[in-house]
């Protein structure tokens, strides 16, 4: 055990030392008081293993991949704290289901997606493929208002707010497809939301282009994270994978493994350079203003393709993947995947390229780390972690080394290697995109997990590991199964991160209830129910105190679009109510003094019994009422 390990905040040498008591724990299982904790050596070295009660020092914000929602963890304990629906429905929440949360997923859409919707019997998309959640900077550091994340599914970017924990908006992106990369401005804060639409396709979509690739765009767009609104965007030659921003506010890097502009397998890896677009901000900005764009689907869009001087297109092998800016700011890692090699671009030198020197000029270190670079992380101490899928590894290296030896010095930049199960896709560091990157904790996202866990059938879980990168060989210290997909996640010091325990009566989430009840002479604020009848539309209010409904019935006809707003005037912290409407499909949650609703149609004459789903008393199975559907 390193001096290093003793030292780590609130672990004491008892504590290791109790964790290892039993000798024979090392490998195995102890079992002490009715409770199975699990020790190996690595675990108790690096101290992942928070005891029950304690809590963790960093909040971890997971994408889930195409299971649409984002995730919350605790770091380094690995346990999984939250769920926040977000692109997915929600038996639990409702999310989907209340019209707060058809609101977020609805207002956002694309008028033809909301047609074609419709004939699908949808309001909205049901599915989501979430890659990269990001939480809004300012100064070059998190500042907990909101996190930002992807839909590469349906071409939408959300927003999620940190003080609730909740999404509050979902935009769809007109002109791109399939938005992948995404990344907020880090300085001098966010800002613009950075998104990239993978897929190319014709700048104007309408079924009449096919077979001449060289008319199909990729678009790069900038959305304004404080309203949601998009701010411009621009026309680029190639694809867009992953996208970063400085720490100067002066440019957003992509990668593009598709320089080929091509449409097939063959066509898309043919060249062995591919390139990373440099988007010159100020210019851009200044480009808006002079009203150098054109307007598609009310949208500012300019051109930044091959010879705009809004880019830059510097060359880099081959099919790169992962961009990552150091938390110094001098650097972004462009990662190599066909190439062993990552692209060390020096921020510094992008005026001089802008200004007409080679594109290649910006490259100041190009280290062969090992094959299928994919995604680095920092340590905020001058080195690199860079994930290997192919070799199913983590490569440790030191950028300044790196720099040296491309200068031609006889060194090697490679500190060491630490085998991962198996092939990692993105890692992260505590604070690692952030100037106060503290180089403790790392995170590999393995896409495979093999044989490490119990067979569940044929589809498997991915494996997440936790790595202690405080000393110069990295070691696994935490196996985590995970379910589809978690591509990247954030590691967030708890310092950045305050949610509320009890809701604001006053949120903006349920402002249509607020105007509604307010219209309706109700007090919202006040517990206060009623049944209003306004022709065949029936709106019930009602509020909930543990354990019971303020309604134990109310009676609508067949036929009445019937809307029920329930209000929990608990402002205990933790003591969320449901309302599940039997053999309606009907169910939400309903947080201490938040009120949420949902619209439906009475056409089940009988008595429908409505009960509270989330455990909230001694008395929680009697938290019920009826409805009574009168024929028509
Ligand atoms: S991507 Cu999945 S491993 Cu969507 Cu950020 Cu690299
Ligand atoms: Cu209220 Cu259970």
């Amino acid at each position: 055990m390193s001096k290093d390990n003793h030292e780590r905040e609130g672990v004491s040498r008892r504590d290791l030392l109790a964790g290892t008591a039993a000798g024979a724990v090392l490998a195995g299982a102890v079992v002490a008081g009715g409770s199975t904790v699990v020790a190996t050596p690595a675990a108790a070295a690096g101290n992942s293993v928070l005891k029950p009660g304690e809590l963790d020092e960093y909040y971890g914000f997971w994408s889930s991949g195409q299971a649409g929602e984002m995730r919350i963890l605790g770091i380094p304990s690995m346990r999984e704290l939250m769920r926040v629906p977000v692109f997915n429905r929600c038996s639990a929440t409702g999310w989907g289901d209340t019209n707060e949360s058809k609101k977020v997923l609805t207002e956002g859409l694309l008028p033809e997606s909301k047609e074609f919707l419709a004939k699908r019997g949808q309001e909205t998309y049901h599915n989501g493929d979430l890659h990269h959640p990001h939480m809004s900077f300012t100064d070059g550091t998190y500042d907990g208002r909101y996190l930002f994340m992807n839909d590469k599914a349906n071409t939408r970017v959300a927003r999620v707010r940190c003080d609730v924990m909740k999404c509050d908006k979902i935009i769809e992106i007109p002109n791109a497809s399939d938005i992948h990369g995404l990344r907020p401005q880090k300085y001098p804060r966010t800002g613009y939301v950075f998104a990239n639409g993978e897929h190319r396709i014709p700048l104007v979509n309408d079924g009449t282009i096919l077979d001449s690739p060289e008319d199909y765009v990729a678009i790069f767009t900038a959305i304004d994270g404080d309203t949601m609104e998009i701010a411009w965007q621009v026309i680029v030659d190639g694809n867009l994978d992953n996208v970063d921003a400085d720490y100067q506010g002066k440019y957003a890097v992509s990668s593009c493994y598709n320089s080929e502009n091509g449409v097939s397998l063959a066509d898309m890896t043919e060249a062995e350079m591919d390139h990373a677009v440099v988007f010159n901000i100020a210019r851009i900005e200044a480009a808006v203003e002079a009203g150098d764009y054109q307007t598609l689907n009310g949208v500012k869009v300019l051109d930044g393709r091959k010879g705009s001087e809004l880019t830059a297109y510097i060359p880099i092998p081959n099919s790169p993947h992962g961009v990552n800016s150091s938390p110094d700011g001098k650097y972004v890692m462009v990662n190599g995947k066909l190439s062993p090699t990552v692209s060390v671009i020096e921020y510094d030198k992008l005026e001089a390229v802008f200004n007409g020197a080679d594109p290649r000029s910006c490259i100041v270190a190009e280290p062969e780390l090992g094959l299928g670079p994919l995604h680095t992380a920092f340590d905020g101490k001058g080195n690199a972690h860079t994930t290997l899928f192919l070799d199913s590894q983590s490569c440790k290296w030191n950028i300044d080394k790196a720099i040296r030896k491309y200068n031609g010095e006889d060194v090697d930049p490679i500190i060491s290697k630490t085998d991962v199960q198996y092939q990692p896709g993105h890692n992260h560091s505590t604070m690692g995109e952030t100037k106060e990157a503290d180089g403790k904790w790392l995170i590999s996202l393995n896409k495979f997990s093999k044989d490490r866990f119990l067979n569940v059938g044929p589809l498997k879980p991915e494996n997440e590991q936790l790595l202690d990168i405080s000393t110069d060989t990295p070691a696994v210290v935490h196996d985590g199964p995970t379910f589809a997909e978690p591509h990247d996640c954030i590691l967030v010091h708890r310092s950045k991160v305050n949610p509320v325990n009890v809701w604001d009566r006053n949120d903006p989430m349920w402002e249509d209830a607020r105007k509604q009840a307010a219209a309706d002479g109700v007090d919202l604020e006040d517990g206060h129910d009623e049944v209003i009848r306004d022709g065949n539309k029936v709106r019930v209010y009602m509020y909930s105190a543990a354990p019971t409904f303020s309604l134990e019935k109310f009676t609508v006809k067949q036929g009445d679009e019937v809307t029920l707003y329930l209000t929990n005037i608990d402002d205990v912290d933790d003591l969320t109510h449901g309302f599940t409407l039997g053999n309606h499909g009907i169910a939400f949650e309903v947080g201490p003094q938040a009120t949420a609703s949902v619209t439906f149609t009475a056409d089940r004459p009988g008595v429908h019994w409505y009960y509270c789903q989330w455990f909230c008393h001694a008395l929680h199975m009697e938290m019920r009422g009826r409805m009574l559907v009168e024929p028509a």
